[in-house]
């Protein structure tokens, strides 16, 4: 914890300002006093960053590294504050200056280096690490840009690029010292020295990794922890850039574009995967770096190779970092001299991997020529790998060639990752219960009866400081003054908010609190939507990725219903709604795009009829994000988290909502379960078909969409109204979600759910007038949250997992 007053704060603050701008902080402009602010935060954080870095030097504790293609941070100085214990001091400090702190924070881009749900997880992971005193590191791309700005234009999505590092970032700092160099293509020389088989990398092409590193502020701990993210760079020696010699300039410029297109962008596809070369040179860039840096960082300490496995742990967010195993073989057998057995032991006992999705169309495999081409010796070391492998099983299941050629690690052509990663771990673990047992019992089945102890579950969490503490800081103050400040180093303590909620008075200041919220979301919709809504009306939200299993089409229908009923029946007797959406599609992804265009046109359609205007509004909020979630959460009434059962691995923003307590209505997916086993049946609204109805109808067949809409009158109208120019001119628009729900035979049992789904949302509707009652609902949800803060995932990652020493024990 930093020891500040609001006067030191206020007078470095000036001066800071000063030496950065060569002017007064009154003449300053407000980005400039953002970044000042930042610059000056950021040397606070310095002196912790490197006493906590010589401590990790001089100590026998096992460091983790978290290896994750993305780290969705979002911003980061009001983070900072809040974990530094500065926030309430910087805030009237900047009072006393005139300057709104809040709108400073406002000011900072968001750091957006991921697509969702996997990157944020990542990013709550390095604060619970650094928070409970556990050496865990982050490791990670560099983007150039990150995920893609999303604009809604003419109600359709719009891409624009994310130039997050246009303004200056004042949160990185550059290790030029640290670099590495990475090889790509060229051949492998072998030749016998004294008995011993060598291999020589020749005629590759070098691309230097610059590392940047970003600190994790714990939570009033003085531990400062890194991100490092590492950028490419062309090797500048290799080439000469200022030679006249036509040929080689264009070379040279040819090599210089090729190199930085490695680290120049997020590629936004997340349930999607594309075999393309860039992105298999992005996963193998970011994972040498490193891995070298590590294992040069751990020999120049001193450490002993062959006690690797006791000091450090390496874990792979999906399958986008699996090379790290080929590639750590790779070091420890050619730069570090290993026999193949001791490498193989080494790295099997330092990788653990965490499997985040069941839809086949998301598993990574590499096709064989491409791989072998970019990376021949990495190549070389998975085959053998594969090789050892498929001998192991032909001695253990004789003549089942079929399961052994499903578990194998390269097939039909191609180098499949997850494969590779259980083999070669000595953990892989589910996000979720439902989502851990679907590994076991069937995705992975094979290599569970194979591997039974590896397997485990780490159900997901989130960091309660930025989910809870810093954007929702009403709720946070009602907590504390009921039951005191346990909680925010013991999440679970928020259990004693239960006994609370029989006093009339606490759920009045639920409600208030919330309604605050809604009016301040209800504000920035009219800013950047030109939408009035109702901020007494029930906030209906659901903001994530819009991909067909998450079945925004499912909320789509609903309200197109509503609107039905209310326009027959003007008198019909609801609570309004307002029906908020967020989320961005893969850009090559049509029926996700489509899917938003139907919601802009049931926005539309409902926002300009008068006949329902009390009653009814839709809103499709452009761009979500980080810093947008942060403003939505705290101001939702009703999470949706209605995924087709089976297909959410886990979801992360079901915990956030029920943290500040909206009542989640929800299939028993993923996480939900586990929501619904905390809160119990009356405080959470369930529907629809379970997971073994939906894995029964994938195995058996059975059921048909056409005769579920022929038989509901409701369904037959709604599913018309989508081709017949109701909600657009143009009657093809929505063809394709049209023809995805009846000729396809939906696959996401949008319409089998869609009768429960209405009876599950006239619950919602009967339980909020009962206002008394659902205050007590928010309040349960709430005092139960406290196990899904990523806290308590990190402990379990850090005690099942990775066996690093328990010092947060201590706490
Ligand atoms: C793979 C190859 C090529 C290009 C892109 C990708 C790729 C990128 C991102 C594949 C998947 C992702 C992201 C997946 C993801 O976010 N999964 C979510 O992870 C959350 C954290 O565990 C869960 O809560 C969600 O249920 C799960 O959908």
């Amino acid at each position: 914890m930093l020891d500040i007053n609001k006067d030191e704060l206020k007078k470095d603050y000036e001066k800071k300002f000063l030496e950065l701008n060569g002017k007064e902080l009154r003449d300053g402009a407000d980005l400039q006093k953002y970044e000042a602010l930042g610059m000056l935060v950021r040397d606070y954080v310095i002196r912790a960053w490197i006493n906590t870095n010589k401590k990790y030097k001089n100590s026998s504790e096992k460091q983790v590294y978290y290896f994750s293609m993305e780290f969705l941070l979002g911003r980061l100085l009001g983070d900072a504050l809040l974990n530094l214990g500065i926030r309430e001091t910087c805030k009237e400090a900047l009072d006393e200056l005139g300057i709104d702190l809040y709108k400073l924070e406002n000011l900072e881009q968001d750091q957006g280096l991921g697509n969702g749900g996997l990157g944020r997880l990542a990013a709550c992971f390095l604060d619970s690490m650094a928070s409970l005193n556990i050496p865990g590191h982050g490791c990670g791309i560099r983007y150039k840009y990150g995920f893609f700005e999303q604009k809604i234009i003419d109600g359709k999505q719009v891409e624009v690029s994310d130039n997050w590092l246009r303004e200056r970032n004042v949160w990185e700092m550059k290790k030029a010292d640290k670099s590495e160099i990475v090889k790509f293509g060229g051949e492998i020389k072998t030749e016998t020295i004294n008995g011993k088989l060598m291999f020589t990398h020749v005629n590759y092409e070098p691309v230097l990794a610059l590392p940047y590193d970003t600190p994790v502020v714990g939570y009033k701990n003085e531990v400062v922890n890194t991100l490092r993210l590492w950028s490419a760079e062309p090797v500048c020696n290799e080439f000469d850039f200022s030679s006249f010699n036509r040929g080689d300039f264009l070379k040279a410029i040819e090599y210089k574009n090729s190199v930085e297109s490695i680290s120049l962008v997020l590629y936004p596809e997340d349930s999607f995967y594309e075999g393309k070369k860039l992105r298999l040179k992005q996963e193998y860039f970011f994972v040498s770096a490193g891995l070298q840096s590590i294992v040069r960082d751990y020999k120049k300490h001193g450490g002993n190779i062959l006690e690797l496995e006791e000091k450090i742990a390496i874990h792979i967010n999906d399958t986008h970092p699996t090379l790290a195993i080929p590639e750590l073989m790779r070091i420890l057998m050619d730069d570090e001299r290993l026999d193949w057995e001791t490498a193989w032991r080494l790295t099997e006992n330092i990788v653990s991997y965490t499997n985040h999705t069941i839809l086949a169309e998301a598993l990574e495999k590499w096709p064989v020529e491409m791989f072998k081409k970019l990376l021949p010796r990495i190549y070389m070391i998975v085959e053998e790998i594969n090789e050892r492998f498929c001998k192991e099983l032909w001695n253990k299941y004789i003549g089942q060639w079929d399961k052994i050629s499903r578990m194998s690690i390269i097939g039909d052509g191609y180098i499949r990752m997850a494969n590779l990663a259980i083999v070669a771990s000595h953990s892989v673990n589910g996000v979720a219960k439902l989502h851990t047992e679907i590994l076991k019992k069937k995705e992975m089945a094979d290599f569970y009866y194979l591997y039974p102890k590896k397997f485990n579950n780490k159900t997901n969490g989130i960091t309660h400081r930025r989910w809870l503490l810093k954007c929702n800081p009403e709720l946070t103050n009602l907590l504390t003054e009921t039951i005191g400040e346990s909680f925010i180093k013991h999440p679970t303590d928020l259990e004693n908010f239960e006994k609370y909620l029989d006093d009339t008075n606490i759920r009045e200041k639920l409600a208030q609190i919330k309604l605050n919220n809604k009016n301040k979301l209800a504000t920035e919709i009219y800013n950047t939507k030109g939408i009035i809504v109702d901020p007494n009306s029930i906030f209906d939200v659901q903001v994530k990725r819009i991909h067909a299993y998450k079945r925004q089409t499912l909320n789509c229908l609903r309200i197109m219903e509503l609107y039905n009923r209310l326009i027959e029946n003007p008198n019909l007797d609801i609570v309004p709604r307002t029906f908020i959406f967020a989320g961005k599609a893969a850009p090559g992804y049509y029926l996700a795009k489509n899917t938003i265009e139907l919601i802009s046109s049931i926005a539309h359609k409902v926002n300009n009829d008068p006949r329902v205007k009390d009653k009814i509004k839709v809103v499709m909020m452009d761009n979500y994000r980080v810093s947008l979630a942060e403003k939505i959460i705290p101001a939702t009434d009703l999470s949706e988290q209605i995924s087709t059962t089976t297909k959410e691995a886990s979801g992360t923003s079901n915990m956030k909502f029920m943290m500040n307590g909206a009542v989640t209505i929800a299939t028993l997916d993923g996480a939900n379960i586990e929501i619904k086993d905390e809160v119990k049946e009356d405080n959470i609204v369930i529907f629809g078909l379970d997971a073994e109805e939906v894995l029964n109808y994938y195995k058996n067949g059975g059921y048909s969409s056409w005769d579920v809409c022929n038989n509901d009158l409701r369904l037959m109208k709604l599913t018309t109204e989508l081709i017949d120019g109701t909600y657009n001119v143009d009657r093809r628009r929505f063809k394709c979600i049209h023809e995805n729900l009846l000729d396809y035979n939906d696959e996401f049992f949008v319409l089998k759910d869609f009768d429960e789904y209405l009876k599950a949302q006239d619950r919602v509707d009967k339980l909020y007038r009962d206002s008394s009652n659902w205050q007590r609902m928010c309040g349960v949800n709430i005092a139960h949250s406290g196990i899904f803060s990523s806290d308590r995932t990190i402990k379990e990652y850090a005690t099942g997992i990775w066996g690093s020493e328990v010092l947060y024990k201590n706490l």
